[in-house]
């Protein structure tokens, strides 16, 4: 009997201990999605670039070690607004609505979030938005007014717009860690999106980092003075280091030794918003580094090549609050036993020049620009230390969520792939052609309209609107893209090819002439004025 007794509770512990890993199993894993604003590749020492043996990012390297690193990820339409609506409808921009900066999202379309909450995620956003108009999907959302600030920013939220002491980056870590918690212990999944301001424009360090890399000389690009001789639109932007960018605003100058009275600021708030304090201690940091600036007496080159350095500073301090928060965020799933099950991302809204071709900003079909950084973990189902080298896109990213999540057919109206087989290690071809449109012209920078097709080896661009120019680049061989070789007659055959892949993918995208209205040659007129 004694037996008998002992064997029924061993069978009742069996199954409690069956059904408990089997609930585990079933439970779909949790996603935080951790998204920087104008994040290099070459910026994230993961990637191996020389930047990143003098300014590391440690902590976003951890998710390549223990997960996935996509070397060949790209954006759909290099800009802020765009991408992050690409990224929640898996649709195309002209899909989607959202073609460039300054349209407004229509929310009530079909998002990533919203399918999610139907298939019983809980759901959060905090940091920036930058759609116009509140977020909808989201069961609690904290978003930056606008562009955000820096220092002091504003948060909008369900309730109210309130301003919150201290540095962008920080605060919106620490909204992240505090959601998080009070709803992992939630029976429900959770789908989080963290993204953070920085590293944009005006790139203002936190105050613990201002002297951070003022020691380290970064290694200028062999590209830094091209020229340009066949690439039209590339003369023709307004986003070069030693040309556009405001001594004051950008790159923190004064307006002569002994003074902190900031050079060319067009927008004074974002300095004006400091505490006294904050001020006080970033005067002490800039004042000496001004002084040394007016010392040296620079001209021509040399005060080209110091513009590189002081942007490559401040640029990699902003960076360097970020790696600090994505490593609070792994400590903290590490340290709760949620990091089993949590996919984590990083990733950025488009990529941005650092230096190449003499430029900052973002908006070509370069790969410099077109690229997004994309790195993954997910133990148990992306095997750690991998790369990946299909040619993914943001367009992707919303069907191999809802993959991952058990959603799979809620992905059927969208235009982008679940790349959820590359994840687990099944390597095949993925897509042999990708497709870019730009439209934001004129605009900031003033980068013409453009739209391409990529290969694994080749690119085809189309320059329209007020110019009508072609630009082919074979990657392989010419990987800065410094030579247009549209008219090489060795090529004829490749360039006839891409033209037919980018006709299909217009016709699958279902792209129309809507899109290639031309704009009227006043506005460009005056945005030239304007921008210069
Ligand atoms: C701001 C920047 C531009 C930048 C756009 C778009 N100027 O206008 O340099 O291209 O944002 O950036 S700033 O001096 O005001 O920062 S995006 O990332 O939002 O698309
Ligand atoms: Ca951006």
């Amino acid at each position: 009997c004694l037996l008998l007794i002992f064997f029924l509770i061993g069978f009742v512990h069996c199954k409690e201990q069956f059904n408990k890993e089997a609930v585990e199993v079933s439970r779909p894993p949790n996603i935080i999605f951790i998204m920087a604003d104008d994040h290099a590749e070459q910026a994230i020492s993961a990637y191996g670039h020389p930047i990143g043996k003098l300014a590391s990012t440690p902590n976003i390297d951890r998710i390549a070690k223990n997960g996935a690193l996509f070397t060949h990820n790209y954006c759909t339409n290099s800009i802020c607004g765009p991408s992050r609506a690409v990224i929640l409808t898996g649709k195309m921009s002209h899909e989607n609505g959202f073609r460039m900066n300054g349209d407004r999202f229509n929310g009530n379309q079909a998002t990533l979030p919203k399918f999610l909450k139907q298939l019983g995620y809980n759901t959060a956003l905090v940091g920036k938005w930058h759609l116009h108009g509140n977020p909808q999907g989201f069961d609690h959302w904290e978003i930056l007014d606008d562009q955000g600030k820096y220092y002091n920013p504003d948060f909008i939220s369900k309730e109210d717009t309130t301003r919150i002491e201290g540095y962008a980056t920080d605060i919106i870590t620490n909204k992240a860690l505090n959601w998080l918690s009070k709803n992992r212990k939630d029976k429900s999944p959770f789908f989080l999106m963290v993204h953070q301001k920085a590293p944009h424009r005006n790139w203002m360090p936190a105050l613990r980092h201002l002297n951070m890399y003022d020691a380290v000389q970064f290694p200028l690009p062999k590209t830094y003075f091209s020229k340009f001789p066949n690439q039209v639109a590339a003369q023709q932007q307004l986003q070069t280091i030693y040309e556009d960018m405001y001594e004051g605003h950008d790159l923190k100058l004064s307006t002569g030794p002994n003074t902190t009275e900031l050079s060319n600021n067009p927008w004074t708030d974002d300095f004006n918003r400091m505490t006294p304090e904050q001020k006080a201690r970033w005067n002490a940091a800039y004042l000496p580094k001004n002084n040394a600036f007016y010392k040296a007496n620079l001209h021509g080159e040399d005060l080209a090549k110091w513009k590189y350095q002081r942007y490559m500073q401040e640029y990699m301090a902003t960076v360097a609050a970020v790696d600090e928060g994505v490593g609070k965020i792994l400590d903290y799933l590490e340290k709760e036993g949620l990091d089993q099950n949590t996919l984590v991302v990083y990733t950025t809204d488009q990529g941005f020049y650092l230096g190449e071709n003499g430029w900052f900003d973002k908006r070509f079909m370069y790969e410099t620009a077109f690229k997004m950084p994309l790195l993954m973990q997910l133990p148990g189902v992306i095997e750690p230390g991998i790369m990946i080298d299909a040619l993914t896109q943001n367009l992707d990213f919303a069907p191999t969520f809802l993959d991952l999540a058990g959603g799979k057919s809620m992905a059927a109206g969208m235009q982008g792939t679940s790349f959820m087989p590359l994840l687990t290690g099944n390597s095949y071809d993925f897509k042999d052609a990708i497709y870019y449109h730009f439209y934001d012209y004129p605009a900031f920078h003033m980068v013409k309209r453009h739209y391409g097709v990529r290969t694994k080896r080749y690119k085809l661009i189309h320059f329209y609107d007020d110019i009508d120019t072609w630009e082919f680049y074979d990657l392989q061989k010419d990987p800065n893209e410094q030579y247009n070789a549209i008219n090489d007659e060795n090529y004829a055959h490749t360039i006839a090819l891409l033209h037919k892949k980018l006709d299909s993918l217009q016709k699958d995208y279902r792209i129309t002439a809507k899109e290639f209205e031309p704009v009227s040659p006043e506005k460009v007129k005056k945005a030239y004025k304007d921008f210069e």
